[in-house]
């Protein structure tokens, strides 16, 4: 859904987590030696900082009343109950440098018993939803089951700050990292959705709870996301991504298919690179042109020849591909000819690792499932 979460997901799992940390370790012995020190709980409950006395906030303000008519009084006693949270703040510092990027131990963390259960349970539980899904968005079961596991586990891990205090907090006091100032113009408009969703259906945005980036429900929605994208799928007469799932179901299906999602479109298609021995120079730049393209398919099978190959006969000639690589630490790199709808699911998270293993979670969970 942003850019930011790429990265956060390694930040909270690395945090909050050190069980799963400790299960990257190579050296098992070390761990048997060493007492497992838990990681202090994080704080979330924050501090008042009087978020109204602050210069940026004030001028936030008034562009809130001016380009929406948003009400000053409403705005104050909002903002007077807002707290400031540091651990928000924290978790958005980058990464120490560290091991290299490792698809493999990536997918393990997400492709796992305990999840791979949930998910079975949760399409038993949603099989007429995720049928009707399906057919109204284009959009396969396998694909909404493996992107919520993803997210939150099924709604387990759906976030325990105060929506409006992360928000509040990463849109006047973000971190200083290169991209400080994007991230800075994000928060504020996030924030800006926030007050007006809470505006257009009269909920209280105070009792909201989110990630500590402000990602709200079962499907980690932003809140411009909630906005634009959200559905009141059982019809209830609001839309809640907090405790239906039904509302979740409907509301990535919908996220997917406005963001290029294609029905009857395979995904991904295992891929072969061919580096030329009598050019080799030659064939790597072509290589790498291919796979400097970004997060969208454009290339025809037959203008990848002969440098990118894939053994699957099954791979349609008549649509447009991607190249994506997805590194392996010091294991070979892995490539993938991906469609545009793999490229769909990277404008929920702009990360390969995220979009294969939201599609590897749902096709183990869908075997798993007819397997039983
Ligand atoms: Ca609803």
């Amino acid at each position: 859904m942003n850019t930011l979460r790429i990265l956060s997901k390694f930040v909270l799992i690395a945090l909050l987590s050190l069980s799963s940390t400790e299960a990257y370790s190579s050296d098992s012995k070390h761990k048997k030696n060493k007492t497992i020190k838990r990681t202090p709980a994080v704080a979330i409950q924050g501090e008042n900082v009087h978020f109204l006395d602050w210069k940026v906030v004030q001028e936030f303000r008034q562009e809130m009343l001016s380009k929406y008519q948003y009400d000053g009084v409403e705005f104050d006693n909002i903002l007077k109950q807002t707290r400031f949270v540091e651990s928000a703040v924290q978790l958005m510092k980058p990464m120490p440098a560290g091991k290299p990027k490792n698809w493999k131990v990536y997918r393990s963390r997400f492709v796992e018993t305990a999840r791979v259960n949930a998910g079975v349970a949760f399409w038993n539980r949603n099989e007429t939803t995720l049928k009707k899904a399906e057919t109204e968005f284009g959009v396969p079961a396998e694909i909404i089951v493996g992107l919520i596991g993803v997210e939150t586990i099924y709604g387990k891990n759906i976030g325990r700050y105060n929506a409006i205090d992360a928000i509040t907090t990463l849109a006047f006091a973000y971190p200083d990292t290169p991209n400080k100032e994007a991230r800075t113009l994000f928060f504020k408009n996030e924030l800006a959705q926030l007050l007006l969703w809470g505006r257009e259906t009269k909920s209280d945005v105070l009792q909201i709870k989110a990630s500590y980036a402000g990602a709200i429900g079962l499907c980690q929605f932003m809140p411009s996301s909630l906005r634009n994208f959200a559905v009141d799928y059982d019809q209830d007469g609001h839309i809640d991504l907090r405790t239906s799932e039904v509302d979740a179901i409907g509301s990535v299906a919908n996220y997917l298919a406005k963001h290029g999602w294609k029905k009857d479109l395979p995904y991904v298609f295992p891929a072969s690179i061919h580096q030329s021995s009598e050019n080799p120079e030659q064939s790597k730049r072509q290589i790498d042109e291919f796979l400097g393209k970004g997060l969208r398919a454009s290339l025809t099978l037959e203008s990848l020849k002969p440098y990118v190959t894939t053994p699957d006969v099954n791979a349609p000639s008549n649509i447009l591909y991607g190249v994506v690589d997805l590194q392996n630490g010091e294991d070979p790199t892995e490539f993938w000819l991906a469609s545009e709808n793999f490229f769909a699911i990277t404008q929920y998270n702009r990360s390969y690792f995220y979009a294969m293993s939201v599609i590897d979670l749902g096709k183990v969970i869908n075997l798993a499932r007819t397997k039983d």
